[in-house]
């Protein structure tokens, strides 16, 4: 089989094996070169749109084209989106031209395959029209041959609007009520919803080519789908079976099955139907944290008789089972990801688009998120239903990293319609998808929505009942099943297994897996968090304000003001600014500037992740899955991210890293504190409850150890403990009593360190309060901090040393790029504290000493 990319620097050629190899060229650097231009002739007076072709990047999309050759400025910066409006009421054309290899031109089909197009487009070669697209969700393949000239070809794409689409069409189902879009009327269309607006992202409703498109041209055959069952008997042995089904139907072909690891030959297996390989005492891949991720090279070819291959098909595999066990147990019915026969706790986050305009993301961008991920301990993402399916690159990157992948269909919030055209279309759409990624060794579960049963009152009523079931209780099941290799499904997040069961939270702590918002959209007090035993969390979060590097990326220094227009823009969550003020003001003093608000607001973030992540951990094995809202961001916003638009790790992150930690200590303070009429203060706190939490593979000896200070810096006492850490144990080692210590000191002037240790070597830290830390004393101190270069000048140590308590220390080293072991840490008087840097350029020690800055929260405060 012969592939040409139409995409290629200057027409090149590329030859692939396979269709599923076609995103190398993009990989490879090649960038996509044709044209565009508003299609059409209507002229309006002050219309930006082009009419001349100008150059256009494939893959990408109309308003990065737009952005290119300076007609329209950065989207994202200032209120630029309020400008732009324009763009999706326009329809644009695209041509490329290009020539066929001799090659190509040579096999009996060539097919011009487009794995993603957004989204309703007609497709022209050479003036005859070969096909319409409607789903950006699905690829399209169509056999062009008897349309190709050798020489000089052209393509052009027209694409319609989809805002003129949506309301030619309002007629065909109008939702009872809708969520996010802010205009209305995007489920009509499948294309990424949160283009049309969501609560976190600006409205783009963009048009284009965002995913590869290419020539395939084959002779006698070729795969149209392999599909790869792990079904292995034990531990010693696993079993690969592939079965293939060709494009056109042929007799007495062989299949012939190589199994490789690192260039070695591992299994080889035959058949003339489907093959079965057989890999002895495997390499199994595990979710980061519990092992390897080893991947095994598998070819199959088929041959005739006489050994001539008329098709090959490859791909990268790795070695697991993972099942969603959903039990009868003793608090209802088990939700819990079993991988390799092993129980795993998910740790995670939601994951939505990585940038507003998906198409021609490299992989580097999604390494960067990805990598940040496993470095904060998490070992699955959920791939959020109002984004996209993702790119290859991700799910390489997923299965690389072992990073278990909880995947939804695309959709999200509002009810879906489901007359017969758009089921049809939703049918394709699934299918491709489901053979696309069916063999992912990442993908642990399809999920047919997001929160459609949990906010849509309507699915009472059984008009919609009936519609929404046709969607996600029969079609995509039935797809998972047929095409999905024994993946398993699940209707909806939230779901708890049965309409019987509703939305309650008292249903969420017996089965099926929660979305709790209460803290939040209801605003309830974080420590609400630990009022629910829920069985699996896949969303809940705290937003905070965008970072003031990532600010300046998008707003002139006088536009900063947090409540000034710009910033106003980039908050998308209508009550969102007033919410992050009223969770600081519970908890932290005045700040000195909006800088230190900011900070506040991050600092508020990571507490309230903390405070659910490490109550969900403790209830391990009756919860079995924490999936935060949200890990990353499609521009620059305040939002509920970790990780801001530009790569920058919140303070949440650094807190994801030790809440996310195999081995964990954590503190469960019962009892509250709060103000009664007058604003006295009242508390029933007098014990703190030390927890061990433990996930790592292999049992660990361990010492846990608190000590109690006085805010001045006294140690008050400590104590200590020797215990056992066994795998996906969490136990509460010990109680310690404060009402004497509370009563001689007061509860303000009370913070207690709790540790574990392994081997000598603390694992897990962290510090107690007893009170709000608005009400204790910080003291300001001086901070020493010594400064070592290990090997060039890009690796240096830094240790801070503290004469007093500071609480979320943290340092920044400038504007360059560097890596640090850890930040907003805790310091503790006397307890030198050290951190690994790694910076993107070299700096000499002088250099690196004038760019630090440090603080902890009391610097933040008037
Ligand atoms: C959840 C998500 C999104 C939303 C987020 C924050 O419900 O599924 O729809 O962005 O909350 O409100």
């Amino acid at each position: 089989m012969k592939q040409q990319s139409l995409t290629g620097n200057a027409w090149s050629f590329r030859l692939h094996s396979h269709a599923s190899t076609s995103a190398q060229s993009a990989r490879d650097g090649a960038l996509g070169v044709g044209q565009f231009r508003k299609a059409g002739d209507t002229d309006r007076s002050q219309d930006l749109a082009p009419r001349n072709w100008l150059p256009a990047e494939v893959p990408g999309c109309v308003h990065k084209d737009l952005q290119r050759n300076q007609i329209i400025p950065d989207p994202f910066v200032g209120t630029n989106e309020l400008r732009l409006q324009w763009i999706e009421e326009r329809d644009w054309e695209y041509r490329l031209r290009f020539t066929p290899r001799a090659e190509v031109l040579d096999e009996d089909v060539i097919e011009l395959v487009a794995e993603g197009v957004d989204t309703f487009a007609t497709f022209t070669l050479n003036g005859v029209e070969i096909g319409e697209t409607e789903n950006m969700f699905t690829g399209y393949r169509w056999n062009i041959k008897r349309h190709l000239r050798r020489g000089s070809n052209e393509l052009r794409v027209v694409f319609k609007s989809a805002m003129r689409y949506i309301r030619e069409n309002e007629a065909r189902f109008k939702p009872p009520c809708e969520f996010n879009d802010p205009v209305g009327g995007g489920i009509l269309v499948r294309k990424q919803q949160c283009q049309f607006g969501w609560d976190w992202a600006p409205r783009f409703v963009t048009c284009g080519l965002w995913r590869e498109i290419f020539l395939e041209g084959w002779s006698e055959n070729r795969f149209a789908h392999v599909e790869v069952v792990q079904n292995h008997p034990s531990l010693e042995t696993a079993r690969l079976r592939l079965k293939p089904k060709l494009q056109r139907a042929a007799r007495g072909l062989i299949f012939e099955a190589t199994v490789m690891l690192n260039g070695r030959v591992v299994a080889t297996a035959s058949g003339t139907d489907e093959v079965e390989a057989e890999v002895a005492s495997p390499e199994w891949w595990w979710p980061a944290g519990l092992g390897g991720q080893t991947l095994y090279d598998v070819t199959l070819a088929a041959k005739t008789p006489g050994g001539r291959t008329v098709a090959e098909w490859h791909r990268r595999l790795g070695l697991r089972t993972v099942v969603l066990e959903r039990e009868p147990d003793r608090w209802g019915e088990s939700f819990r990801f079993v991988v390799n026969g092993r129980p795993i706790f998910m740790k995670g986050a939601n994951w939505i688009p990585a940038h507003s305009f998906v198409g021609g993301l490299d992989r580097a961008r999604y390494a960067r998120d990805l990598r940040a991920a496993v470095e904060a301990n998490f070992n699955c993402l959920r791939v959020w239903g109002g984004g996209v399916y993702e790119s290859e690159d991700f799910y390489d990157l997923c299965d690389e990293l072992g990073l278990l992948v909880w995947q939804d269909f695309m959709f999200s919030c509002t009810l879906y319609p489901s007359d017969r055209k758009f089921l049809a279309t939703v049918e394709a759409e699934a299918v491709y998808q489901v053979q696309r990624l069916h063999h992912r060794t990442c993908l642990a579960l399809w999920c047919g929505n997001n929160e459609l049963v949990q906010v849509n009152r309507s699915l009472q009523k059984a008009k919609y009942r009936r519609g929404y079931e046709k969607l996600f209780h029969d079609l995509l099941p039935r797809v998972v099943s047929e095409w999905g290799a024994g993946a398993g499904y699940w209707p909806s997040s939230q779901w708890r297994g049965d309409w019987k069961y509703g939305n309650d939270h008292p249903e969420g702590e017996r089965r099926g897996d929660t979305h709790f918002w209460e803290v939040w959209h209801a605003r309830c007090p974080v420590r609400d968090y630990e009022k629910w035993n829920f069985r699996f969390v896949s969303e809940f979060g705290m937003q905070s304000f965008s970072s003031p590097k990532v600010q300046a990326t998008y707003c002139a220094p006088h536009e900063t003001n947090l409540f000034g227009p710009v910033n106003e823009n980039h908050q998308k969550n209508r009550a969102g600014n007033q919410i992050i003020l009223d969770y600081v003001f519970r908890r932290y003093r005045f700040p000195k500037d909006q800088n230190a608000l900011v900070h506040l607001s991050q600092l508020n973030q990571a507490y309230a992740m903390q405070v659910a992540v490490e109550h969900y951990r403790r209830l391990m094995p009756r919860c079995m899955g924490t999936i935060y809202w949200q890990l990353n961001d499609c521009w620059p916003v305040a939002s509920w991210s970790s990780i801001e638009f530009t790569g920058n790790w919140k303070v949440l992150h650094f807190a994801a890293r030790r809440f996310y930690a195999r081995a964990l200590i954590t503190a469960q303070v019962p009892g509250e504190e709060t103000a009664i009429t007058g604003n006295y203060r009242r508390s029933t706190v007098d014990e703190v409850h030390v927890w061990t939490v433990y996930d790592a593979p292999v049992n660990a000896a361990a010492e846990v150890e608190w000590e109690i200070y006085h805010v001045d810096g006294r140690s008050l006492g400590r104590d200590g403990k020797r215990v056992q850490l066994r795998y996906g144990e969490s136990r509460r080692q010990c109680t310690v009593k404060l009402r004497k210590l509370m009563a001689e000191h007061g509860r303000d002037n009370l913070v207690m360190r709790i540790s574990l240790a392994i081997d000598g070597r603390c694992v897990s830290e962290d510090t107690v309060f007893l009170v709000p830390p608005r009400f204790i004393e910080l003291p300001r101190g001086a901070t020493q901090v010594a400064m070592r270069r290990v090997g060039d000048e890009r690796h240096y140590t830094l240790t801070f040393t503290s004469e007093v308590f500071q609480h979320r220390f943290w340092f920044d080293l400038g504007d360059g790029a560097y890596e640090a072991s850890d930040n907003f840490f805790e310091l503790y008087p006397k307890r030198p504290k050290t951190i690994q840097i790694t910076l993107a350029q070299p700096l000499s020690e002088a250099e690196l000493r004038d760019q630090l800055r440090f603080g902890s929260l009391v610097d933040s405060y008037v």
